[in-house]
């Protein structure tokens, strides 16, 4: 038997239950935008982040000082709130000492799918190196779990999954034994020059470039933009 810490995926939230007893650090996925939205409020200054499942939950927080609300459904922000789930949102301004308070179509979602498990980080595209170093370090077994869209599968949440599988492999330190893992390796590597090119036809990608926001996705699909780690303390995440 292999010795090593393991690194899996799990392509969506509803498969989670097949994979989750090994885990000890599950890695949530939303590259489009989810988790690079939320990385980049972190880089950007943002103190805490809360992410909530429904808008009712979302709208408790919506007169708290030092709040920011945020509200995403169908890809646009939801009447009545101020931010969605553009990264582009949450830059340039003064987001210090803020917390953010989140709900999304499937990221946050995901989440809290993995509220049982030991330890939750947030990974994207932007954030890939810093994840992947912090990840080598802590020598426990991964599962890197893509939100995918209403539980089906996406393919960046695979390719970024891929990335993290390949960088871990390739140290030597890990094993991998699921044909989910091998098949986001692979697919990883046939996109890693051009990721923009290669999800053309995927449907979020159509989805959000139907909504004008080509710019977001090229923004989310840059790698290694920042090194902040969101981690996971009580039902908030802060910086690692
Ligand atoms: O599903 C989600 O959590 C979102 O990231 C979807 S969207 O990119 O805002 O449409």
């Amino acid at each position: 038997m292999d010795s090593r810490p393991a690194v899996e995926v799990c392509f969506t939230p509803n498969l989670y239950p097949l994979h989750m007893d090994n885990a000890d650090i599950v890695v949530v996925i939303d590259v489009l935008r989810a988790t690079t939205a939320i990385c980049t409020a972190f880089h950007n200054g943002i103190e805490k982040v809360i992410p909530v499942s429904t808008l009712e939950e979302a709208i408790e927080y919506r007169h708290k000082k030092d709040h920011i609300v945020a509200a995403e459904r169908k890809g646009q922000v939801v009447e009545g709130f101020e931010y969605g789930n553009s990264p582009y949102s949450y830059m340039n301004k003064d987001l210090s000492g803020k917390t953010l308070v989140i709900t999304t179509t499937n990221g946050t979602k995901a989440f809290h799918t993995a509220k049982r498990a030991k330890s939750v980080v947030i990974g994207s595209l932007i954030n890939l190196d810093a994840l992947c170093n912090y990840l080598k370090d802590q020598h426990k077994n991964i599962l890197l779990l893509g939100s995918g869209w209403k539980n089906k599968f996406c393919l960046e949440d695979t390719i970024c999954a891929g990335a993290v599988v390949e960088q871990l492999l390739s140290t030597g330190n890990f094993s991998s034994e699921h044909d989910s893992s091998i098949a986001a390796k692979y697919l990883y590597l046939s996109a890693r020059e051009n990721y923009f090119g290669y999800l053309k036809s995927s449907s979020h990608r159509r989805r959000l470039r139907d909504l004008n926001l080509n710019e977001d996705i090229k923004f989310c699909l840059n790698p290694n933009q920042t090194d902040v780690i969101p981690i996971r303390k009580e039902n908030y995440l802060v910086k690692a």
